[in-house]
C-alpha cells in the first residue's frame, strides 16, 4: 500500500461544520466546565444512547474511575482480562482488587458459568466488559448480581450505539462507560460517558468530575477534574449526525471481510451478531488457527511488509502486563488463547473496498 493501513481511522465532520461550529465558541466565550454545547450533546447524546441518565466526561478512562467512586465499589471486583488496560487500571488506581474471571470461547466476553467461584465475602461488583462491541450475557450478569448483592458496572467503552431488542446497551447493570475516544465508531477526540438510571449519581458525578465544587465557597468532597470541553462537544454534535450512517458503512465492510474470508482454513470469524441485536461493526478480529499454516505473529509480519498495521487486541493480557505480572492468579486458559491468537484487521466506514480485498488476498495467499 502507498499509505500505512492503520486498524483504523479516526471519523472527522466536514471541515467547514466544525469551523462553522467554532463560532458559537468564539461568541459565547465558554470554552469549558459544562457549557452549552456540553449541554446540547449530553441530551442528543441520551436520547441515541436511549437511556435514562447520562454524564459526559473528558475521557473513557476518568469515566470509568468516577464510576467506581460513584457507586461505592470497595474490595473485590471480578472482571475480565482480555481487555484494555484502563479496565484494570480503574480498578487498582482505586484500591481495587481486580479477580480475574475467563472468557468464553465464543465471543470472548466474561465467562458467566465461571464467576460464581470466584465470589468471595470481599466481592462488591463485577465489571465486564462488552468486548468488541458484542453485549455480554446481561440477563446472566443481572441474575448473578441479585443472588449475591452485587453491583454490575460495564465498561462499554468498544458498545456505542448497541441494543438489545432496541434497549440501548447503556440500561443494562448499575452503570455502563463507553469512550468517545478517536479510534471508537463514535468519537468527541478524546471523551466518554456513564449512563445509569438510579437518579442520585448524577449529582454525584457532576461533583466527582469537577473537583466536587458545589458552589464558589463550597468544596463538598475531593473530586478530579474530568470535564469535557466545548471542542470536545463540538466535535461530538457533528459526529453525531453521521454515526448512523458510519455504522452502515461499517456493516458492509464487515460483509465484505466475511464474504473473503471464511472460506480459508484455520481462521475463525466472531459470529454474526444475533437478531435481536443492534451491532456497531467496531473491531474485526480474527482468530489463527494451528490450520491455518503460519502464527498470528507471522501473519501480523507479513501484513505490515505491506504497509497495513492491524493490532493484537488485546495482546498481552492484563495479567502479563510488567506492572502485574506475578500480583493476581488467574486461571484464564481460553483468555491467554484468544489472546495469543487474535489479530484486528483495518476497520472504519470509508476504508475503500479494494484495500479490504488486498488485506483479504494477502491473509489467502500468506505473503
Ligand atoms: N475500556 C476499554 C475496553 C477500552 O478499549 C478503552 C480504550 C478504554 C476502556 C478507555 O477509554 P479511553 O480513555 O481511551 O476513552 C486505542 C485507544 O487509544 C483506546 O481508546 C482504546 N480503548 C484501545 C482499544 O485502542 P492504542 O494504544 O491502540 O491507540 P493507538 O494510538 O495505537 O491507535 C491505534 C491506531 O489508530 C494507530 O495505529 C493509528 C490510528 N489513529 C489513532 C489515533 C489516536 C489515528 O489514525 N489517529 C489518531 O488520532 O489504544
Amino acid at each position: 500500500m502507498d499509505k500505512p493501513v492503520y486498524v483504523t481511522k479516526p471519523y472527522l465532520p466536514p471541515f467547514d461544520e466544525f469551523v462553522e461550529g467554532l463560532k458559537e465558541i468564539w461568541d459565547s466565550n465558554i470554552l469549558t466546565n459544562m457549557g452549552p454545547i456540553h449541554n446540547r450533546l449530553a441530551s442528543k447524546l441520551q436520547e441515541y444512547l436511549k437511556v435514562n441518565q447520562i454524564a459526559l466526561i473528558l475521557n473513557g478512562h476518568l469515566a470509568l474511575e468516577i464510576g467506581i467512586q460513584t457507586l461505592g465499589l470497595k474490595g473485590e471486583v471480578i472482571t475480565t482480562p482480555f481487555t484494555f488496560a484502563s479496565t484494570t487500571h480503574a480498578l487498582v488506581r482505586n484500591g481495587i482488587k481486580p479477580v480475574f474471571c475467563d472468557i468464553n470461547p465464543e465471543d470472548y466476553n466474561i465467562d458467566c458459568s465461571k464467576i460464581e467461584s470466584l465470589i468471595s465475602e470481599k466481592t462488591t461488583a463485577i465489571m465486564p466488559v462488552h468486548v468488541y462491541g458484542t453485549p455480554c450475557d446481561v440477563d446472566t450478569l443481572d441474575k448473578i448480581a441479585k443472588k449475591y448483592n452485587l453491583q454490575v458496572f460495564y465498561d462499554s467503552a468498544h458498545a456505542f450505539g448497541v441494543e438489545i431488542n432496541d434497549t440501548g446497551i447503556g440500561n443494562f447493570g448499575d452503570m455502563s462507560m463507553f469512550s468517545f475516544h478517536a479510534t471508537k465508531v463514535y468519537n468527541t477526540i478524546e471523551g466518554g460517558c456513564l449512563t445509569f438510571t438510579n437518579t442520585d449519581y448524577e449529582r454525584i458525578i457532576y461533583l466527582l468530575k469537577n473537583f466536587g465544587i458545589a458552589g464558589p465557597e463550597d468544596v463538598l468532597l475531593t473530586g478530579t477534574n474530568a470535564k469535557m470541553n466545548e471542542f470536545q462537544a463540538l466535535m461530538g454534535l457533528l459526529n453525531l449526525n453521521h454515526v448512523s450512517e458510519e455504522i452502515v458503512l461499517r456493516k458492509q465492510k464487515v460483509q465484505l471481510y466475511r464474504d473473503n474470508l471464511s472460506d480459508i482454513s484455520g481462521l475463525e470469524l466472531l459470529p454474526v451478531p444475533k437478531n435481536q441485536v443492534k451491532s456497531n461493526y467496531a473491531y474485526f478480529p480474527i482468530l489463527i488457527g494451528d490450520k491455518y499454516g503460519i502464527s498470528r505473529d507471522d501473519l501480523a509480519e507479513v501484513l505490515q511488509k505491506h504497509n497495513i498495521y492491524p493490532r493484537k487486541y488485546f495482546y498481552p493480557l492484563v495479567t502479563e502486563f510488567t506492572c502485574y505480572k506475578g500480583m493476581f492468579s488467574a486461571e484464564t486458559p481460553i483468555a491467554k488463547d484468544v489472546a495469543s491468537r487474535v489479530l484486528c484487521l483495518p476497520i472504519w466506514g470509508d476504508i475503500p473496498d479494494e484495500t479490504i480485498l488486498k488485506i483479504c488476498m494477502i491473509i489467502r495467499e500468506k505473503r
